[in-house]
Formats: C-alpha cells, sequence, structure tokens
C-alpha cells in the first residue's frame, strides 16, 4: 500500500499542530513538526537548539540546511511508517525541493498539500492568546508574531503554487471549531 505523506500547511497559527493531533490518530501517521524538534532541542540545551532559540525569538526562519537535515534523519529514522505528516516543513522552496528529493528516492511522495487558511488577525489574537499560557517567547509579542506571519507570506505561501503546479494543493478553511476543520480535512484527503 503506498504511502499517506501529508504536507500540513499555513501561516503561524493557522492551526497546524493543533490539527496534526487529531489526524496521526486518525491515520495512524509520524508527525514530524519543525518547530517542535527545534524546541526540543532548545530545552536539551544543544548548541542547534541555543543557535534555533536566537531565530526563533525574532520570529526568524532557522536555516535550510539545518531543518531539511533533522528532517532527513527523522525519515531514515521511521522507515517503516504508514506515512508522515509535515507539520511546519517544508517553509521555503528550497526545503521543498529537499523534500521530494528525499520521497522520490524511495517512491513515497507528498500526496497532498492542505493549506489552512486563516485572516491574519485571527492568527495575531490565537498566538497571543497561547503565549499568555504557554511561555512560548515567540508567543508574547506582536512584532515578532507579525514578523513570523511576515516571513509567511514571503517565503512560505509561494509554496501553494509549487504544490498546485503538481496537482497537490487543497485549501481548507482554518475558521472555526477544531473538530469542524478536522472533518474538513479528513473530506479533503478522501
Ligand atoms: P512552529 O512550531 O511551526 O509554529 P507555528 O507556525 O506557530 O504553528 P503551530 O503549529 O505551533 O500553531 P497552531 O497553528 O497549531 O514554528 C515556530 C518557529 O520555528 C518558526 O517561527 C521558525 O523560527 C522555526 N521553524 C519551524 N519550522 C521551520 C522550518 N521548516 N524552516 C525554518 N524555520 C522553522 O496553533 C496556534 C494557536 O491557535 C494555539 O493556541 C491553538 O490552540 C489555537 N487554535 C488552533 N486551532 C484553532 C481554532 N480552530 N480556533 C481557535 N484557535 C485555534
Amino acid at each position: 500500500m503506498s504511502k499517506l505523506n501529508l504536507v500540513l500547511f499555513g501561516p503561524p497559527g493557522a492551526g497546524k499542530g493543533t490539527q496534526s493531533a487529531f489526524l496521526i490518530q486518525k491515520y495512524g501517521l509520524v508527525h514530524l513538526s519543525t518547530g517542535d524538534i527545534l524546541r526540543a532541542e532548545k530545552d536539551a540545551g544543544t548548541e542547534l537548539g541555543l543557535m534555533a532559540q536566537e531565530i526563533m525569538g525574532r520570529g526568524d526562519l532557522v536555516s535550510d540546511d539545518i531543518v531539511i537535515s533533522m528532517i532527513r534523519n527523522k525519515i531514515e529514522a521511521h522507515l517503516d511508517a504508514k506515512g508522515f505528516i509535515f507539520d511546519g516543513f517544508p517553509r521555503t522552496k528550497a526545503q521543498a525541493e529537499a523534500l521530494d528529493g528525499m520521497l522520490s528516492a524511495k517512491n513515497e511522495p507528498i500526496v497532498v498539500m492542505l493549506a489552512l487558511e486563516v485572516p491574519e488577525e485571527e492568527l495575531v489574537k490565537r498566538l497571543l492568546g497561547r503565549g499568555a499560557v504557554s511561555g512560548r517567547a515567540d508567543d508574547q509579542n506582536e512584532s515578532v508574531i507579525r514578523n513570523r506571519i511576515h516571513k509567511y507570506e514571503t517565503e512560505t505561501a509561494p509554496l501553494k503554487d509549487y504544490y498546485g503546479a503538481q496537482g497537490k494543493f487543497k485549501g481548507i478553511n482554518g475558521v472555526g471549531g477544531v473538530e469542524e476543520i478536522t472533518a474538513r480535512l479528513v473530506a479533503a484527503i478522501g
């Protein structure tokens, strides 16, 4: 059976992490969140984590080389997975091309890119809300949040065209209740 490799896409605060939790359960997938991996490195106090902490604190993107090699290691560590949810990766064209290279070498391509669509003011509201309870530094400062959204618009959103050209892009309304949005994603996976 072919693998269900999904890209869960969207701006910061769109609900990628929230929805991944449901989809990994439903489909038995392995969750690969570059944000989670980077935060785990930071908490472990590794050299990579300390370097990433500064970049993430500004709301900038960590370098392509670093996140690509992190993802490569994780894919190699789960060769028997039924499929992967890529959450927060790829975020640049270089990352998307590297991912295609890794997966096509195994003949297990991305099946679909599900792009959660949420207006900017709702994103800022959600992230400030999380920042008030989670202690995540990048969610506590509105100018850092707006910088993350700006990076998304300039560097990441063009990937909709990249996957669109492969016939794999599906836009999903990301406003509404969490369960309602899960149902939209499940319907889009088909
Ligand atoms: P990420 O960890 O990917 O964080 P994120 O974009 O903020 O999204 P997340 O998935 O956590 O939030 P969600 O929308 O689920 O990235 C953090 C940083 O890491 C980046 O800025 C960058 O520096 C670095 N990084 C990560 N990947 C990288 C890469 N590939 N390349 C380079 N750098 C990289 O949820 C947000 C909030 O909304 C939550 O509080 C949630 O409860 C709430 N929410 C969710 N759904 C909702 C709904 N339907 N209604 C109301 N609220 C909802």
